[in-house]
């Protein structure tokens, strides 16, 4: 058996495979390789202006980041297949964290991102897949339902190599370099386009009536990209350039407004392209068909918010999201910025007031040691002894995921399912608990304070 020091770290694994997903997702969607450059183009921009510095980021994590950061999405049928995934993703160090229930918004899955936890891993390559399973259960139509589940037990996601390495890791604590190099060409099969799909052209448009995402899971051999999403420094700027270069861009920017201090998450997006199909036929005569499933998104990231600044930012949200009174003339990003006045729009006060996490550093020695019990971080700020840096968002919005679904699935009607509380029987089918976010941005804000205060303390700042 290898030993430990032969194997490779997961981030290495997870920044070899994010890298490897990037690739192949260029070559299956063209208009991906155009946002890529669209959007580094906007980040050298930001980073070379003034406006850098007042994101206060960690250089040496925040912005080494950037180029190479991204999110993805897939969609998984089963809770076999979503445990198996959970497995593969756990070799390069993503786990899941938070739990995300869609069916409130109409469309029938629930969710979890998998994702690195700790500081160190973050700034290494924090590639997330946003990962939902599609909740059958809500399918009206017992025989359809039927039918779905038969053809989702029958299909298999994952090659035999991608199971045996992903065992093998378990069973000796890591991959070596030469298996690492496997597993993720292996894995990245269960994410790769088909154009053949696995049902015929009838069972598809029966699926497609039911909803447009359960004929995007049912219909094809695996979970394949459904969009893969670089992070930009500017997003207004990198949505005017979409828009400039022709793509097919979403009408409005989902989250917070544009603000000097960015919080949590805002997006936007293509429009999922039109593509061909071949559907098998009962004859053997295989017939041509449509698919409008796999898009493309930009995200800006800012800082996380605590349960305080969250229920602030759910509570503007609501009162602009509701709908407009008769009469109102102002445009959805004006009703924005006016609710989100109420948002303190500096560190220091999102900070001070609770609203949001940060990442502290000594900036300047003081000019004596600083006893534990006298801590005050916030005055410690104020003096310049200490710098604070927003810890970054790492995860997703509820209301804006169903905003980028929705987007992509077109204007069929929309279902209204009332689907009851899912994250025990999501847990379930996972086979492990959700770690909770807000206790991981806590973790980072807390070791940070941690490490200055004992370093002031002790003098030796
Ligand atoms: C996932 C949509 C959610 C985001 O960025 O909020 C998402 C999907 O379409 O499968 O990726
Ligand atoms: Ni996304």
């Amino acid at each position: 058996y290898p030993t430990n020091a032969d194997f490779i770290v997961p981030d290495a694994i997870r920044d070899d495979f994010s890298d490897a997903m990037s690739r192949m997702y260029r070559t299956e969607v063209g208009a991906y390789g155009d946002l890529l450059r669209i959007v580094s183009e906007v980040n050298a921009g930001v980073l070379a202006s003034d406006d850098a510095d007042l994101l206060n980021l960690t250089p040496e994590e925040d912005i080494d980041r950037i180029s190479l950061e991204r999110h993805a999405a897939i969609r998984v049928g089963t809770a076999q297949e979503l445990a198996m995934i959970a497995r593969i993703f756990a070799v390069m160090g993503m786990h899941p964290v938070g739990y995300y229930d869609l069916s409130a918004a109409g469309v029938p899955v629930h969710s979890t991102a998998f994702r690195p936890k700790n500081r160190k891993a973050l700034a290494r390559n924090p590639f997330r897949i946003f990962t939902s399973l599609l909740r059958l259960e809500l399918i009206e139509d017992a025989d359809l339902r039927r039918t779905a589940a038969e053809i989702l037990a029958r299909r298999r996601i994952f090659t035999p190599d991608a199971i045996a390495l992903t065992e093998r890791a378990e069973a000796q604590g890591g991959l070596t370099g030469e298996e690492a190099v496997r597993f993720v060409a292996a894995i990245l099969e269960t994410f790769r386009w088909h154009e053949r799909a696995c049902v015929d052209l009838g069972t598809f448009r029966a699926l497609n009536e039911a909803h447009r995402l359960i004929a995007d899971v049912v219909s094809f051999k695996g979970p394949h990209i459904n969009h893969l999403t670089p992070r930009t420094l500017d997003i207004d700027a990198a949505q005017a350039a979409m828009q400039a270069a022709g793509l097919p861009a979403k009408a409005v920017i989902e989250g917070p407004p544009r603000r000097r201090c960015p919080i949590l998450l805002r997006q936007t997006s293509f429009k999922a392209m039109q593509e061909q199909v071949t559907f098998p036929g009962a004859d053997g005569a295989a017939r041509i068909g449509h698919h409008t499933a796999r898009f493309g998104e930009i995200e800006q990231r800012g800082v996380a918010l605590t349960p305080k600044g969250r229920a602030l930012y759910d509570r503007l949200l609501g009162t602009v999201r509701s709908p407009c009174p008769s009469g109102e003339t102002a445009t959805y990003e004006e009703r924005l910025a006016t609710a989100f006045a109420a948002f303190p729009d500096n560190w220091r006060t999102l900070h001070a007031e609770g609203l949001a996490y940060f990442k502290f550093s000594l900036a300047r020695a003081p000019d004596a040691p600083i006893p534990a019990d006298r801590f005050d971080a916030t005055a410690l700020v104020d003096t310049g002894v200490l710098a604070l840096s927003p810890v970054i968002y790492e995860d997703f919005l509820p209301v804006s995921a169903a905003g980028i679904f929705q987007s992509n699935l077109g204007d069929g009607p929309s279902v209204i399912y009332d689907a009851g509380p899912g994250r025990a029987a999501f847990e379930a089918a996972l086979g492990m608990p959700l770690a909770d976010e807000f206790t991981l941005y806590a973790g980072i804000e807390s070791a940070s304070i941690a490490r200055c205060r004992a370093r002031l303390a002790s003098g030796q700042a």
